[in-house]
């Protein structure tokens, strides 16, 4: 929804994140072209497949009823742009608001949360961060939902979901899990390799969290992001030796996801220290959840 947050890199994400937050992670990567991987090649069989693509009108290819359960959700679409990747997410929207007018306030408020956001149900969703395919394993739980492209910014397609949620889901096979809670994102299980991950990132927490990976100088210490985020906060530049915002570079999006939900997805990723951050704004204090503790330094060798 905010798209022209997402052209710029951090310090708006903090203004953002009054907004959903996703919205400012890419713009710095396309400022470092040289950023760029091929899709990753895990992907797991004997999943039911769907089928995407993302044309300039919306989500094309969605069958109106499926049944509940864990699908490989494979998207086609255009190559990640001047305003950052497209991508769909999977949203039920509260109770009475419609496709139109979820995707009306949108445009009537490109720089601002939608009043529905909060209270609908975000299932996750698949974002072409390094070509024009990529796919994801995603849950789709009994009842009305929409795909539409990252931020709600075409009109959303309903599909119903009918039956029950099998309680044996085929295990899509990651490599390691990610953990997110208030505030917190941790690495749960396995680990990060260099090159190609299948990570299932797991919201075990109450509120809506996605997880923004940039890339940052090697051997960076908490203590230098706390340095950069600090900066952000005071509106005061880090010291000259100290974390700059032009060292974070993104690497990878995973797209906003409500409490309960798991999504499993590929990221090719090289060597080297990594910063993982959530940068929606809590609800009460209206801080970026990066702000609050949500972040975390990982190493892959
Ligand atoms: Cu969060």
């Amino acid at each position: 929804m905010n798209t022209r947050a997402r052209v710029t890199a951090i310090p708006v994400m903090v203004a953002a994140s009054l907004g959903l937050g996703s919205i400012a992670t890419f713009g710095k990567a396309l400022a470092h072209p040289g950023h760029v991987h091929t899709a990753p090649n895990l992907q797991p069989t004997g999943l039911e497949e769907i089928n995407l693509t993302i044309e300039e009108s919306g989500v094309t290819g969605m069958p109106e009823s499926i049944e509940a359960g864990r699908y490989l959700v494979k998207v086609t679409g255009p190559e990640p742009g001047e305003m950052g990747p497209s991508g769909i997410m999977a949203i039920q929207l509260p109770e009475g608001v419609t496709p139109k007018q979820a995707h009306d306030d949108v445009l009537a408020n490109p720089n601002e949360i939608p009043g529905w956001a909060m209270e609908s149900h975000f299932g996750g969703g698949v974002v072409l961060d390094h070509g024009p395919e990529n796919w994801a394993v995603l849950d789709f739980t009994p009842g009305a939902w929409i795909v539409t492209t990252l931020f709600g910014t075409t009109l959303g397609v309903e599909f119903e979901v009918t039956g029950e949620l099998p309680t044996d889901l085929p295990d899509p096979g990651a490599n390691v899990t990610l953990d997110l809670l208030e505030m917190v994102i941790r690495v749960s299980d396995g680990e990060f390799v260099a090159g190609e991950n299948l990570v299932t990132v797991h919201n075990a927490g109450a509120q809506i969290h996605f997880v923004d990976i940039s890339k940052v100088p090697d051997g960076t210490t908490k203590e230098q992001i706390e340095g950069l985020m600090d900066s952000f906060m005071t509106g005061t530049p880090p010291a000259a030796d100290g974390l700059q915002e032009a060292d974070v570079m993104p690497a990878a999006y995973i797209a906003e996801m409500s409490g309960g939900v798991a999504v499993t997805v590929p990221l090719m990723l090289d060597a080297g220290t990594y910063f993982l951050s959530c940068w929606i704004g809590d609800p009460e204090s209206q801080l970026p959840h990066a702000m609050m503790g949500m972040w975390d330094l990982i190493t892959i060798e």
